[in-house]
Parts: C-alpha cells; sequence; structure tokens
C-alpha cells in the first residue's frame, strides 16, 4: 500500500493546493479590532448561507458550542439535549464546568429526540426546586443520521412553546443538507443559533463559525474573548473556510457514496454495520464475533489503514472524506478482508 488511508475522522483532511494559495493571498487585519476583512467576509457569507443576520468565527465546533450554551444561558441554567449529542458527551463537560449549567439529557435514536420526553425535561418554571431551563440543543447530523426535517421542526415548535432557544450543532451540517436534498438554510431556520466547522467535510484547516441574530452574536463575541478565542491575523485561517464554502460544499457528496461503497464492502465481510442505509460520510461498525477490536485496529494499521472507536465499545466509527478516492475504498476493502480471518485465527 502507498499510502496511509484515514477513516477515523474528517477532520485529518489537508487543504488542496488552491485552498493554500488563497489562504497565502488573504487580506488581514486585527480582528479583535474586527478589521480583518477575510474574517469578515467569512461571517457574512456563512450567515447569508445559513439564512442568519450576523456569524462569528471561531478556532473550533467545542468552543462555538460552548461560546452558544454560555450565550443563551445563566449560571444554574439547564439544558435539553439528546444523551448522544456531541456537546454533552465529547466536549469536556464544558457546558456544566464553564458554562455552569446541568444537562437534562434525552433518548437519542438516529439523531432524533423523542418530544416526550423533551416536553417532559422543562420543569415547572414558578417552582423554585428546579433550575431554569433555558436551552434546548438538537445535532444535525448526529454520527451520521440525518435528524429528520419533522423531527427538528417537532422539537423546535416545542422549545419555541416554551419561549426557550434552540443551538444546533451543525459541525457537519452541508452533509445533512447534501444527504436531505435542502438547502442548509432550510434546515437552520428551526434553530435559533448554528455552529459550524469549516475544518471537517469541507477541509479547511481549522474553524467554525457560529452563525445567529446580530443581537446573540454581539453577546457572543464577549464569550469568545472570555474563553481566549479572540484571534489576531485570523483571516490567513478564515480565507481557508471562504474557499471552502464555495467549492467544498456540494462535492460532500461523493464522501456519502464512498462511505456508503465501505459499509456494503463490509457488510459482504460479515461485518455488522448500525444501519441500512448510509446517508452521510460517517457509519459505526462491528467486526464479526470472536474478533478482538484492539487487534483489528492494530492488523488495519499495519496495511496503511487507520481506524479508530472515538466513543469506546465494540464499535468503529468509519469516516470518509475529501482526500479518499474510489479506490481507496477497495483498497481499504482488501486490508479488511485480509485481516478479518488472520484476527479471527489469532484470536480463536
Ligand atoms: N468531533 C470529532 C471528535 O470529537 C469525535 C470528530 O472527529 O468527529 N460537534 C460535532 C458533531 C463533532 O463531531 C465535533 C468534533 C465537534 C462538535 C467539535 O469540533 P472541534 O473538534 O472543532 O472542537
Amino acid at each position: 500500500m502507498n499510502r496511509t488511508i484515514d477513516l477515523r475522522s474528517d477532520t485529518v483532511t489537508l487543504p488542496s493546493a488552491e485552498m493554500r494559495a488563497a489562504m497565502a493571498a488573504a487580506d488581514l487585519g486585527d480582528d479583535v479590532y474586527g478589521e480583518d476583512p477575510s474574517v469578515s467576509a467569512l461571517e457574512a457569507r456563512a450567515a447569508e448561507m445559513l439564512g442568519k443576520e450576523a456569524g462569528l468565527f471561531v478556532p473550533s465546533g467545542t468552543m462555538g458550542n460552548l461560546i452558544a450554551v454560555m450565550t443563551h444561558t445563566r449560571p444554574g441554567d439547564e439544558i435539553i439535549c439528546g444523551r448522544l449529542t456531541h456537546t454533552y458527551v465529547a466536549e469536556g463537560a464544558g457546558a456544566a464546568r464553564i458554562a455552569g449549567v446541568s444537562v437534562w439529557p434525552v433518548s437519542h435514536e438516529q439523531a432524533q429526540l423523542d418530544p416526550v420526553e423533551v416536553e417532559s425535561g422543562f420543569h415547572p418554571t414558578d417552582d423554585p426546586h428546579y433550575p431554569r431551563t433555558s436551552l434546548v440543543i438538537v445535532e444535525q447530523p448526529n454520527r451520521g443520521w440525518v435528524m429528520p426535517l419533522d423531527n427538528l421542526s417537532d422539537i423546535a415548535c416545542i422549545a419555541r412553546r416554551h419561549g426557550v432557544p434552540v443551538h444546533m450543532d451543525g459541525a457537519r451540517i452541508f452533509n445533512a443538507a447534501v444527504a436531505l436534498g435542502v438547502p442548509a438554510r432550510e434546515i437552520a431556520a428551526h434553530a435559533d443559533s448554528l455552529m459550524f466547522c469549516v475544518s471537517k467535510g469541507l477541509a479547511a484547516p481549522v474553524g467554525s463559525v457560529l452563525v445567529g441574530s446580530a443581537a446573540f452574536v454581539a453577546q457572543a463575541r464577549r464569550a469568545r474573548k472570555v474563553l481566549g478565542g479572540g484571534m489576531r491575523q485570523a483571516g490567513v485561517l478564515a480565507a481557508g473556510g471562504l474557499y471552502a464554502l464555495d467549492h467544498m460544499v456540494d462535492r460532500v457528496a461523493e464522501d456519502h457514496a464512498l462511505a456508503q461503497r465501505l459499509a456494503t464492502g463490509l457488510r459482504e465481510l460479515g461485518w455488522w454495520i448500525d444501519r441500512e442505509v448510509v446517508q452521510t460520510n460517517v457509519f459505526f461498525t462491528q467486526p464479526p464475533q470472536g474478533l478482538d477490536l484492539a487487534a483489528v485496529v492494530a492488523g488495519l494499521a499495519r496495511t496503511g489503514v487507520q481506524v479508530a472507536s472515538p466513543y469506546s465499545g465494540r464499535t468503529l466509527r468509519l469516516v470518509t472524506h475529501y482526500g479518499l478516492e474510489p479506490e481507496d475504498m477497495e483498497e481499504a476493502l482488501l486490508a479488511f478482508g485480509a485481516i478479518t480471518p488472520a484476527t479471527r485465527g489469532s484470536a480463536a
């Protein structure tokens, strides 16, 4: 095998020569003074694409979500979200630690939230025993599953009825938009604020954008400063994000096709796939009974295929992305095929 086939995440993507050229040529200024034209251009373009008034460039998706929580809530409040929400499981409990809010997790199946559970997560507002529920977080997509628009709409309606805003972790919102065949702004319309990453499937090196109303973003800008996320000549990064929004959005359909091919091939090899239909660029899989996951990971690594199990357990997450080609899927499947009987032999 000539090179590594990295299926751990779409965060491993590298910028193309054209994106690097755009970054090198970016007009720069001090963004903490609001004087970086490339950052301002990315923020405006992101807001326009998501149908919101304003945007805020932040170093990471984690910081974007935390800023949203800090801006929508007060310490001692509570947020409702699905129990598989990235903010709840994989952001170091920043909402609790830094924003000072508790989380009311509800069951989370194939990206969907149960409206009955969400409704009952709101406590009586006049009873001092309970925290004030001040935010609902949805994630679109979640672990490769697209949240159906009717479920999203139901959850948003419940939140609105309670006078509570909705924040959307749309780290991979454009994967969801392409999978659903709708403009991203149609999905974003259900949320008051949304964070998406340019550093994942869109293949820019660094950064995320938080969008919402002008008043929300003005407050969010303060929270970003508190967290040390005010970056100076960040236009060199933002230019990569702008290039990504102009050139890398529609092509994520190619990543979805690669993931579908990989899942089909693995199923033929006897691997369990966590879904019938792979909708985006992410799915989860388990080796046939008797195969030790750690041995599989090590065996694949020896053949140049990198895989990971980011949420622990016996399940691997496979992610396709820019930089991988159809022939890489065939190569990876050969590696999976080779390691499967070998590992079974050694584990027996
Ligand atoms: N997710 C990472 C890991 O943390 C698992 C990955 O490789 O997918 N929201 C969602 C839905 C995410 O998947 C991630 C990153 C984030 C937020 C956080 O973004 P970053 O890594 O930029 O802080």
